[in-house]
């Protein structure tokens, strides 16, 4: 098990860009607090406890409205975390779980209750022991009765092998991390052209455009080398993009990113009010709050 990464940023900046005004921080998580929700047995890492309501001061401090809590591989199947947040948030965080494919439907039901909108299937092999994709066709279809939708973590060099899979996928799905393409790659190079094929083939498959400092050589407070691959995801499909934090942050090691900073990185790769909107406020509530309209 790996143990020897970041606590997050303990005092991030107030960001310079303001974010429109019901804005969603789309990809974030809550680890434990341990004593409470100890962490999966199972897990490749061991991450400082980052419980709730740290997150929701962070939410306010970076001028956010909302959460969208993603369970990460540390609680492995174990939802209580994830559940609890979203209980205590008031209406205010939807989540995305990961399950075990035999789930009963009662529990896909209480998870529901709790504000559990979509299931993430986690195919990076240093986080998660592989899982053949079509084991995991039964439980999409199941999950598909509740207008939920899959969120589908990878590596840019495992899309080709996973590339049917995620076309054959009928939910909504929804691509962390850009695919994590390799940036010091062309971005119109053959690579990061078959995740754009893959998004503009089919019209269910939305992108995160997220996790500048993850993909980064060349850092912060720029994280100018990712720019241009979120810019072409945007300029592409700007109705299917999420932007969100990913804090904590687990397993950074180079650096511990400052939230204001990646706040600050928002226009760079939506540069219009129009997209901003979109990215942060129409797309991401349009998916985890269609119950409300549009109207704000
Ligand atoms: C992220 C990225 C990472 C971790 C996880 O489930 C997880 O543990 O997603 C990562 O290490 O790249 O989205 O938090």
């Amino acid at each position: 098990m790996d143990d020897g990464w970041l606590e997050y940023h303990q005092s991030p900046s107030r960001p310079n860009f303001v974010v429109p005004q019901g804005s969603v921080d789309a990809h974030c998580h809550v680890f434990g607090p341990s004593d409470r929700f100890p962490y999966a047995p199972e897990r490749k890492y061991t991450p400082a406890d980052a419980p709730k309501e740290k997150l929701w001061q962070l939410r306010d401090h970076l001028g956010f409205d909302r959460n969208v809590i993603v369970q990460a591989s540390c609680h492995g199947t174990d939802n209580r975390a994830l559940v609890d947040a979203l209980e205590d948030s008031r209406g205010r965080a939807r989540g995305v779980a990961v399950v075990d494919p035999s789930i009963s439907d009662a529990e896909l039901a209480e998870l529901d209750h709790a504000g559990v909108r979509g299931i993430r299937f986690n195919f990076i092999k240093r986080l998660a022991d592989p899982t053949p994709p079509e084991t995991l066709t039964p439980i999409s279809s199941r999950i598909e009765r509740l207008g939920w939708h899959v969120v589908i973590y990878f590596e840019g060099t495992d899309l080709p092998d996973l590339y049917d899979f995620v076309s054959s996928l009928a939910t909504t799905v929804v691509i962390d991390h850009m695919g994590r393409p390799d940036v010091s790659r062309d971005p119109y190079g053959p690579e990061f052209d078959l995740l754009l094929r893959l998004l503009k083939e089919n019209e269910n498959i939305w992108c995160k455009v997220s996790c500048p400092e993850r993909l980064s050589a060349s850092g912060p407070p720029g994280y100018q080398d990712v720019v241009p691959f979120a810019r072409r995801v945007v300029d592409s499909i700007p109705e299917r993009v999420l932007w969100g934090t990913d804090w904590p942050h687990p397993n950074m090691k180079s650096h511990m990113p400052d939230d204001g900073q990646l706040v600050d990185f928002i226009p760079s790769i939506a540069p219009t009010a129009d997209l901003q909107r979109l990215l942060l406020v129409d797309n991401p509530r349009g998916l985890y709050w269609p119950e409300e309209g549009t109207s704000l």
